[in-house]
């Protein structure tokens, strides 16, 4: 479909659900229906952008589209996402005000596809000096890095984000590209030792598994990727229509534009195969003369294999895995773990080490950037999406305490926004009510009193000898205690429930304590802080920072600086809202058409389900209440000024507003003159049914002009 031809882009649906005739829920949803039926994902209401996933390509992203966009206004054309990435970077030029593009929707719903065609855009329209180039070879090119280190395949993603970025591009004056800068907010570490059924870990490692040439399969003992126990578990090893080995040579072509050294690679590849040799590491207990069970490494050759890789002492890392230190009133005894322990050591070891690797290949984007001045940014944000899965464990609270938070900024800066842009523009309008989630936000993160991440930090603080599921029971009669009579939460038998924005999510306790306090035993800190390795003493820095100065070691655990994992994406949120209420919003609400990710259906209880609680209705009813269509006089004249004499075929002698007030006298005859205003810059029209008017004026003109040119040519023929 031509994206110029207005008139047959209307006749599938409204392009912006504003003009629909009736409104309610299924109104929206028979509007997306119809839409994306005909391919046409895209849908607006207002400046906010809908897409609808299609789960199949569709030839809408080529040069040909971005020369298209990059050449017409966002009013002039029908909505895409290159529509909105050119608003956004046009408007961050001509206001020199830097912008953001909030992506939101659950998980599978698109947005880190959106976000791609984002930088895809940009990279493709803005400036083109060598030094430029470069910029643009790392925005580009770290997406795969970062997808194949951070994203895994789920029950609701083949290529779930298990990480949130923030991912600014800084700009000079004119718009030229001069650098960037990536934030991430908390990864899924727990991926990397354990995976539900049909899921997998990190792609890295089966891609490393199937990809890697053979003297580094040989030297890092590579087997297949069904054959470790970390990448197995989840009875999945492959993901449909993608070639592993292709992509990690990709992987390895994109850490060389990061400016990773060879021998840095190299020990990236090290840390990886030491992670999944870790898996590989067995225990078994035998009872000692003195009557109590001590565990041993089964197999001592691979543990030293695995030493080798990580350049610790073998002896030293057993001792780590197997013992553990106690500190007494006046001194310190070692215990032996049992078996269950003996794991969780191992697991811990894999984990900050994944953990570690993850933060190196981020900062490898950031260092390839530099830290060149600028004028100007566009940042992108496209996290984890809200999830509900059978079992919802402490990942899923912070996941969907982030995309809480992502809603109430939707909240409040489109209301803002409108609210703003009527007084900027002296226009009078009424308020419209709904459903604020600042209830469910204050639940979850409050101060005063106490919300959820509040009373499991004050567990995890006075926890210190007590085993894990003691402390995760503890927790949760005190979550009971504390918010028990709290309309958004329950306490059950095995956890409690949230009833998010989103839907209600049931979040089982166990495990919660450990996750939020993230700390590792000093026994371990002590031998990974011992590697002879400089690359990993790097990555470990802040560890072994902590093992030089144990603050807190009268737990046995190493803290840095005693922060919780709440804590954390508590405070990584506050900066991130901070940040974007600074820029200019621009927002993309990605849809989720089918959980079965297939192309050319929508299942209309999921869609509608999302319809209502990303609160479209609502949005519409905001815009709505005030008035529904909104233009520049410039882009108003452009294309009404067909209908009145005073304004074609001859220019019109005045100013852009004046000569809009001329033409919308013109439409007098089915325009009251309360269905419009002119603002400051724009034009306001209230009811779709008015701009309907408009463009029925417009089209029985520009018919006339038609026919008058095709008479004009029979006669000269
Ligand atoms: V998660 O919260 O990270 O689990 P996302 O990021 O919302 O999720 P993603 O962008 O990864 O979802 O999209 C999921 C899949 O849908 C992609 O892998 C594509 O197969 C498919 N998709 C999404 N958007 C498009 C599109 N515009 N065109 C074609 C698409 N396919
Ligand atoms: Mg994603």
């Amino acid at each position: 479909m031509s994206h110029i031809d207005f008139k047959r882009a209307a006749t599938v649906g409204v392009e912006d659900l504003v003009l629909l005739p009736t409104l309610n829920e299924k109104a929206i949803m028979d509007n997306l229906k119809t839409r994306h039926a005909k391919d046409l994902i895209y849908t607006s209401i207002g400046n906010v952008l809908i897409s609808v996933n299609p789960f199949k390509r569709l030839p809408i992203y080529t040069e040909e589209q971005i020369s298209y966009y990059r050449t017409h206004g966002k009013s002039s054309t029908t909505p895409h996402v290159f529509a909105l990435a050119e608003d956004t970077y046009r408007t961050m030029i001509l206001e020199e005000e830097n912008q953001c593009v909030i992506i939101s929707g659950e998980s599978g719903a698109g947005k880190t596809e959106a976000s791609k065609q984002i930088m895809q855009y940009v990279a493709a329209v803005s400036g083109n000096s060598d030094e430029m180039q470069r910029v643009k070879q790392i925005i580009l090119e770290s997406n795969p890095l970062l997808e194949s280190f951070g994203n895994a395949k789920t029950v609701r993603n083949d290529n779930s984000s298990r990480f949130g970025k923030f991912f600014e591009i800084y700009f000079d004056r004119v718009g030229g590209p001069v650098g960037g800068k990536m934030s991430n907010f908390l990864l899924e570490k727990s991926r990397i030792v354990r995976q539900q059924e049909g899921e997998r870990n990190f792609h890295v490692f089966y891609q490393i598994c199937c990809g890697a040439e053979d003297d580094l399969r040989a030297r890092l003992r590579l087997k297949s990727a069904g054959e470790f126990f970390y990448l197995n578990q989840g009875k999945t090893l492959e993901r449909a229509g993608v070639d592993d080995a292709e992509e990690w040579r990709e992987t390895v072509h994109a850490m060389g534009c990061m400016g990773i050294a060879k021998t840095d690679q190299q020990s990236i590849f090290d840390v990886l195969a030491a992670i999944l040799h870790i898996g590989e590491i067995g225990f078994q207990a035998a009872t000692g003369s003195d009557g109590t069970e001590k565990c041993t490494v089964k197999d001592k050759n691979h543990l030293a294999f695995v030493a080798g890789l990580i350049a610790v002492n073998v002896d030293e890392l057993e001792r780590a895995l197997t013992w553990k230190k106690l500190e007494m009133s006046n001194e310190t005894i070692d215990v032996p773990l049992d078996l269950q322990q003996c794991t969780n050591a191992r697991d811990a070891v894999a984990k900050s080490l994944y953990d570690k690797l993850f933060n190196f290949v981020v900062e490898s984007v950031n260092r390839a950037f530099g830290t060149k001045p600028y004028a100007l940014m566009l940042g992108v944000l496209d996290i984890y999406g809200f999830e509900i899965f059978n079992k919802n464990g402490f990942e899923q609270f912070c996941i969907n305490y982030v995309n809480e938070k992502l809603q109430q900024i939707f909240i409040e800066l489109t209301l803002k926004v409108e609210q703003e842009e009527y007084v900027r523009e002296n226009i009078k309008w009424e308020e419209i009510k709904f459903f604020n989630n600042k209830v469910v936000c204050d639940l979850i993160e409050g101060k005063n009193p106490p919300g959820l991440f509040s009373v499991i930090d004050d567990v995890c603080a006075t926890m210190s000898k007590e085993k894990e599921s003691v402390a995760d029971v503890k927790m949760l009669d005190k979550l009971g205690a504390a918010h028990g009579g709290h309309p958004h939460f329950r306490q059950n038998e095995r956890g409690f429930m949230v009833k998010h924005y989103a839907g209600d999510v049931h979040y089982d306790s166990a495990g919660f304590t450990a996750r939020n306090k993230d700390t590792i035993n000093i026994d371990i800190v002590l031998v990974l802080a011992s590697t002879k390795s400089m690359f990993l003493q790097e990555l470990l820095a802040d560890i072994i920072d902590s093992a030089a100065s144990p603050t807190s070691s009268s737990s046995g655990q190493a803290k840095k600086k005693s922060t919780t994992a709440g804590f954390k994406i508590r405070t990584q949120a506050e900066d991130l809202v901070r940040t974007l209420k600074s820029c200019t919003p621009h927002y993309v609400r990605t849809i989720k058409s089918n959980d079965e990710k297939r192309a050319n259906y929508i299942d209309d209880a999921r869609v509608t389900h999302q319809i209502k609680y990303l609160g479209l209705l609502e949005n519409i009813r905001v815009r709505r209440a005030g008035y529904s269509y909104r233009n520049y006089f410039d882009k108003f004249l452009k294309r009404f000024k067909f209908i009145c004499p005073a304004t074609f075929p001859r220019p019109f002698r005045g100013s852009d507003k004046d000569a809009c007030a001329a033409i919308l006298d013109c439409a007098g005859g089915v325009l009251q003159r309360e269905s419009w205003q002119l603002g400051t810059t724009k034009v306001f029209i209230r009811q779709p049914q008015h701009l309907f008017a408009l463009e029925d004026l417009r089209e029985e003109a520009f018919g006339k002009i038609v026919l008058k040119i095709q008479r004009a040519w029979t006669r000269y023929r």
